[in-house]
């Protein structure tokens, strides 16, 4: 059984628990008080991820962090979602790397300052990631007008890695990529489709907050 230690709003963690769902396999999650300051404690830090960030995935004696490496492990073990030669799987790690760099980062710190961080967003800071928002979507809308998954006609660990903040409520993030990026948003539907997928609130634990700024 795996043990991921996680929180409710990280969407980082909604990718793993989305793979691990749509492979079938058994998981309990282990509930991390983000919020208040468990991942910066010496102690969890000590014991859990000296990087202090969720999502944490233990297997076995195993203990593995950073959502990308955790996704890709998962992949070649149970042999499903990860591409199918090497030209797939290179593929697919370029897009982990565009999204753990730009594509989740930028939105996911967006959505961070809108909504949980404990003081007023900057409105210089949330231009720029903004902007630089606009920027990655445009590129991924692209290249899905013309795809049903980001490599091709199925799902791969690179489309649950980019969609993992997409599922949850507009209102935290206040960016509505449906309104200008129609290809995302059709592929967010069609991710919803995939056996196992579910809504983050209802399989992730912690309570949901409600916007703060
Ligand atoms: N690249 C990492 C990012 C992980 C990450 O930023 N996790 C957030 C929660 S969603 C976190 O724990 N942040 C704590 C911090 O940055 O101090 C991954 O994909 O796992």
């Amino acid at each position: 059984m795996y043990r991921l230690h996680c929180f409710a709003q990280s969407g980082n963690t909604f990718k793993v628990v989305f793979l691990l769902r749509a492979l079938g396999v058994r998981y309990e999650t282990i509930y991390v008080d983000y919020f208040a300051g468990e991942t910066r404690s010496p102690a969890w830090r000590e014991s859990t991820n000296a990087m202090g960030e969720i999502p944490v995935l233990v297997d076995g004696a195993r203990t593995l962090t950073q959502s990308g490496v955790i996704l890709t492990y998962l992949a070649a073990k149970h042999g499903r979602f990860g591409g199918t030669s090497e030209d797939e799987r290179l593929e697919v790690l370029r897009w982990l790397f565009f999204d753990n760099h730009k594509f989740t980062s930028y939105f996911g710190t967006y959505r961070f300052m809108k909504s949980f961080a404990p003081t007023p967003p900057d409105s210089a800071v949330m231009a720029f990631l903004r902007g630089r928002i606009d920027v990655c979507y445009g590129i991924v809308d692209k290249h899905l007008a013309e795809r049903s998954f980001l490599l091709g006609s199925e799902p791969t660990i690179a489309d649950f890695s980019l969609s993992g903040y997409l599922f949850y409520p507009v209102e935290e993030s206040g960016y509505d990529y449906r309104v200008r990026f129609p290809s995302i948003a059709a592929w967010v539907e069609r991710l919803k489709k995939v056996p196992g997928w579910a809504d983050p609130y209802e399989v992730l634990p912690g309570p949901k907050l409600a916007p703060k700024w």
